[in-house]
């Protein structure tokens, strides 16, 4: 068998979509706050008022503030992110499930506004240290490593609406404050990294979804990555002076894309959209500077970034330890006409005819996983972790408070047979932590019933329930495939 002694089996978690408790202890808004629920046809809305004072909404992906408004919680709406699935109050008894299905990692994030309310401030809020110390020694107790995402899609709200969010400079000395909080409070208790969820998002999906993004789209998305980067780049600097022991990476969504003919014009496409999607981010948290090819990204779209000569010194000094990614999918380009084109929430492009869906357009690819695996690491030769994957179901909670989940455990299975061939083939794999290993909100939809847990919580898309956990199938067959260290994936 392939997977090495020590390997990390766990589960991943970001605090916006299962802690709730979105106001308690003195915890600022963070724009998933005011961002409504949808499905896979309905977008997700942020709701504010406008400068007349009347309750507006415009869908989430892209969302810009108009002049004069205020982002506002309004009545007739229900916000899913701000109830979760109430980890706040639950995780002692969410990480002793953990525990019993054998986790020595538990993926999670810290929720800035937790930290820092509105995120400008000086000092942290204690009720938000001493929540997570006690997350922390929670999971001690049962020898479960934590993987700590510091920032997961939930920039404080305060920042958003004063600063202008991370188009604005002044963000990185904020998330310099927040980070070094992070690694000096709990020092000893966690031992892993992650500086930005999914950083090449901003870049990867700006015009994968029919509206063609404009110069202006692409001259902030750029800008704001690269802040992002400076802050990511001091964040492990700063991590390695405070601990030697710390291991700090880099986390970017995973998409394997395909060309759809042998057409040369589709192979080059595909060879670019992996550098603008995938390699641009990955580059410079690795490697520590802008790849080639970055000049020429930023001159289709008449791009000029505010870089200093610091700012690369910076991004030179604070290259990752480790490469961290998710995935899900994998995902087809061509220069031809689509006429089989697939429609789901974040899946684009056209239908790839040897592979099966899930029910909301996601391309179910194992050996994308072990294709990405081993590009990946051919090219930085760092460790890797797979810190999110999982198939996005409806489950049905039958009168027994059982859950079968077949579909899941069979998705799962093959997925890790695939990061076992990669590891064979000399892939440095260390970890697998499944996403929303309890259910929890999706980011993408806002919805519950979009599940991905190994443990049901009961409560719906309206937040109606009693948020009780159950046990899914998939909980008792992940238990073996750990207590077997991948072995028994039967
Ligand atoms: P949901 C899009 C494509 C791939 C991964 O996604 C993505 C997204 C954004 O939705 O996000 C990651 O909940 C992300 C998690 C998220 C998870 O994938 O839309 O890091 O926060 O929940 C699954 O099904």
């Amino acid at each position: 068998m392939s997977f090495p002694k020590g390997f990390y089996w766990g589960g991943a978690t970001a605090a916006n979509q299962c802690e709730g408790a979105w106001n308690v202890d003195g915890r600022g808004p963070a724009l998933t706050d005011v961002t409504t629920g949808g499905s896979v046809k309905e977008p997700r809305y942020v709701t504010y008022i406008d400068k007349d004072g009347n309750p507006q909404k415009m869908p989430s992906m892209g969302a810009k503030l108009p002049e004069g408004a205020k982002y506002a919680v309004l009545d007739d709406c229900y916000y899913p992110n701000q109830d979760g699935i109430d980890f706040y109050h639950r995780y002692k008894e969410d990480i002793a499930l953990f525990a019993e299905m054998g986790f020595n990692m538990f993926r999670m994030s810290i929720s800035w506004s937790r930290l820092y309310p509105q995120g400008d401030e000086l000092e942290p809020n204690p009720k938000g240290i001493e929540f997570y110390r006690n997350v922390f020694k929670e999971c001690k107790k049962y020898n479960i490593e934590p993987l700590v995402t510091i920032h997961h899609f939930d920039t404080p709200l305060y920042l958003e609406e004063h600063y202008g969010g991370w188009k604005n400079r002044k963000l990185i000395e904020f998330y310099d404050r927040f980070a070094k909080t992070c690694f000096t409070e709990y020092k000893g208790l966690v031992k892993y990294w992650l500086t930005f969820n999914e950083i090449n998002n901003t870049v990867m999906f700006l015009d994968m979804f029919g509206n063609k993004a404009t110069d202006q789209m692409y001259q902030e998305a750029y800008q704001h990555l690269h802040y992002q980067f400076v802050a990511s780049a001091h964040a492990v600097k700063m991590a390695h002076e405070i601990d030697p022991d710390y291991v700090v990476g880099c986390m970017i969504c995973g998409i394997t894309f395909y060309p759809a003919t042998c057409d040369p014009a589709d192979i080059l496409l595909n060879r670019h959209t992996w550098e603008k999607g995938i390699y641009y981010c990955g580059d410079v948290q690795c490697k520590g500077k802008y790849p080639t090819f970055a000049k020429r990204l930023w001159a289709e779209h008449d791009v000029h970034l505010d870089i200093t000569e610091q700012d690369l010194i910076d991004l030179k000094e604070g290259t990752v330890d480790l490469y961290t990614f998710s995935y899900y999918m994998s995902t087809v380009v061509t220069t031809h006409e689509v006429t089989d084109k697939v429609s789901g929430n974040f899946s684009a492009g056209a239908r790839n005819p040897y592979l099966e869906y899930s029910d909301w357009g996601w391309a179910l690819d194992p050996k994308g996983l072990r294709y990405y695996l081993e590009k990946i690491y051919d090219r930085y030769e760092l460790p890797m972790m797979v810190v999110e994957n999982g198939l996005g179901a409806y489950d049905t909670l039958e009168e027994d408070g059982t859950i079968h989940d077949p579909y899941r455990i069979d998705y799962m299975r093959k997925h890790i047979q695939d990061m076992e061939l990669a590891i064979e083939d000399g892939v440095d794999l260390i970890a697998y932590t499944p996403w929303g290993c309890i259910d929890l909100v999706s980011a993408g939809t806002g919805e519950m019933r979009k599940r991905y847990g190994f443990i049901y919580v009961d409560k719906d898309d309206a937040g109606n329930g009693t948020f009780d956990r159950y046990r899914k199938d998939s909980f008792y067959w992940y238990k073996k495939v750990i207590a077997s260290n991948g072995a028994d994936l039967d």
